[in-house]
């Protein structure tokens, strides 16, 4: 290959240029090869953070099998076998670390047109991101993040490598000298420290999101039982017909997360048991092919958030698939005295849930199912407790491994000691949801509609408010059942200007919400959730 005029050759006539030259390309290629690979450890680092189920690297391998031709699929498996992924994914990384190189050597010939290069890179993985049926807004930040990583490495490391190169040091032949020789030097250290983190970030990235990788073909092979028991039909009307409105069922992918978890756990569904410990006449350790045949039973719950604050959205609504805790506790047998059950993840979290709500009527499921689908991994995989009309810290573990049962003068679940009441009732709130508080709206009869709950208990009327006025009575639509939230709507007259509109829900025992405001700690939020209304002539 000839040497270019402009790569390190900008004095001519001075010694060591054509060296220079190489010195300079082949490090400009490492350097771009780095920082592509940086970027792509970055990103699936992020991922496995903030979107366990969609990484860059997975949407782009994903669409491309999609796109592949099923002729070309079965030759590649009829060639590399079984490692067929590892052959294909090994080739996803040479293509990256060649465009990576790609770049590092344009970056050099000019300033930002390697950043582009990987800039573009960082676009295709947002493209196949918004192309994946696993998307969320998470998981689009991601590839973004991760290339603006990349770029701006990249911009370091070429400006690292300039000051080693001739053009790069001024002043007196020796002194210029010196300076490159540091220069270059400098240049080498930053590049074997950025290719060190990259290798090693890497081989976590690769043994992390491999472990979740196993675990989500794992649970898409899981193939659940039919319920013996199937989930009341939803009423006709209970989802109101509003512009706005949450859908009364949540679709697991907007389904809204909390937990402590930096790390989502991947348990294996082959190994995964469940010990039943504690205060009991028989202690039992169950596998999930245990739980799979016993004779589940499916209902809808709508879990929230003891951190949910007025007006929020941590909480949702799903069709729980599981088997009642009650039968499993039947089995151990408590012992007198007993009063609480403090279940644990794998990752060691603890909840401490009342005994007698575990072993009442009510429907506290073992869940393996979350509308139709075996758990999601960031919901619990493979089984979590859904227990109705508690707070998820005092009730809804996920990854579960033990059911302890002992008393509450002896043990406390993971949030008691950091401010949190050892009881978490669900408190009755509803919330406005149409419009949105500040929405402008036109004169005439505006829509007002929203959702309200009191789990196990139910709601019996949800009214409205305007500008503090009396309460006026909204259509409450017909509820799934007590342990799910209830759709309203009231239509209101409303004059052009200003207003304040409150709703408030009463329980089927007549109980009305609390009115004073509470912030969430130590047991949950109150107050009536209040927006503001602008009616436009
Ligand atoms: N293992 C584990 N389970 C957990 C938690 C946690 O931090 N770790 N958080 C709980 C809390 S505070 C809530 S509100 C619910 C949320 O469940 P979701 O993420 O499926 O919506 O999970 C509960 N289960
Ligand atoms: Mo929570």
């Amino acid at each position: 290959m000839q040497e270019t005029a402009d790569d390190g050759a900008t004095s001519p006539g001075r010694s060591g240029t054509a060296g220079a030259a190489q010195f300079s390309r082949r490090w400009a290629a490492a350097s771009g090869a780095v920082a592509a690979g940086a970027a792509l450890v970055i990103g699936e680092l992020l991922a496995g953070l903030i979107s366990p189920s969609l990484s860059p690297l997975t949407a782009v391998g994903g669409a491309l099998i999609d796109a592949v031709p099923p002729g070309v699929k079965d030759w590649a498996i009829s060639l590399f076998g079984t490692a067929d992924k590892a052959v294909f994914v090994a080739g996803m990384l040479l293509v990256i670390a060649a465009v990576g190189a790609l770049a590092g050597i344009l970056e050099q010939r000019r300033r930002f047109a390697g950043a582009a290069v990987i800039g573009v890179f960082g676009l295709v993985g947002l493209t196949a991101v918004l192309t994946r049926a696993q998307l969320t807004p998470a998981a689009a930040v991601v590839p973004l993040v991760a290339a603006l990583a990349g770029a701006l490495l990249l911009g370091w490391l070429s400006r690292r490598l300039q000051e080693g190169l001739p053009a790069g040091a001024a002043g007196t032949e020796m002194s210029a000298r010196t300076a490159r020789t540091a220069g270059r030097r400098t240049f080498l250290q930053v590049l074997a420290a950025s290719a060190g983190a990259t290798a090693v970030g890497g081989i976590v990235a690769a043994v992390w999101r491999g472990a979740a990788a196993g675990i989500s073909t794992a649970r898409e092979k899981l193939t659940l039982p039919a319920p013996s028991s199937e989930a009341p039909a939803i009423p006709a009307g209970a989802e109101v017909s509003l512009d706005g409105m949450q859908p009364l069922v949540t679709p697991n992918r907007d389904f809204y997360r909390i937990d402590t978890a930096l790390i989502v756990p991947s348990l294996d569904p082959e190994s995964w048991v469940l010990r039943v410990t504690g205060m009991v006449e028989q202690e039992i350790e169950l596998n999930l092919a245990d739980l799979l045949s016993k004779s589940l039973i499916e209902r809808h719950v709508t879990i929230a958030c003891v951190s949910n604050v007025v007006g929020g959205d941590l909480i949702g609504n799903a069709r729980w698939l599981g088997w009642p805790v009650r039968e499993v506790l039947a089995i151990a047998r408590p012992q007198a005295g007993a009063d609480m059950v403090l279940s644990r993840s794998s990752d060691g979290w603890t909840a401490g849930t009342p005994l007698e709500v575990l072993t009442d009527d009510r429907d506290a499921l073992l869940a393996v199912g979350m509308n139709g689908d075996p758990l999601p991994l960031e919901h619990g995989f493979p089984v979590r407790m859904i227990v109705p009309g508690l707070y998820g810290y005092v009730s809804a573990t996920k990854w579960l491994t033990e059911l302890r049962v002992t008393r509450f003068a002896d043990d406390v679940g993971y949030w008691t000691p950091r401010g949190w009441s050892d009881r978490g009732p669900i408190k009755t709130s509803s919330r406005i949801d149409v419009p949105r508080t500040g929405r402008r709206v036109s004169a005439g009869t505006v829509m007002f509609g929203g959702v309200a709950w009191a789990q196990h208990t139910g709601i019996g009327k949800v009214e409205l408010r305007v500008n503090r006025g009396p309460w006026q009575a909204a259509r409450l639509a017909p509820g799934i059942s007590l342990d799910t939230w209830y759709q309203w709507q009231a239509g209101i007259e409303l004059a052009p200007g200003q207003y304040e509109v409150q709703v408030r829900a009463t329980d089927l025992n007549g109980e009305p919400q609390v009115e004073e405001r509470r912030p969430v700690a130590p047991d949950g939020a109150t107050g009536f959730h209040t927006i503001r209304v602008d009616v436009n002539p």
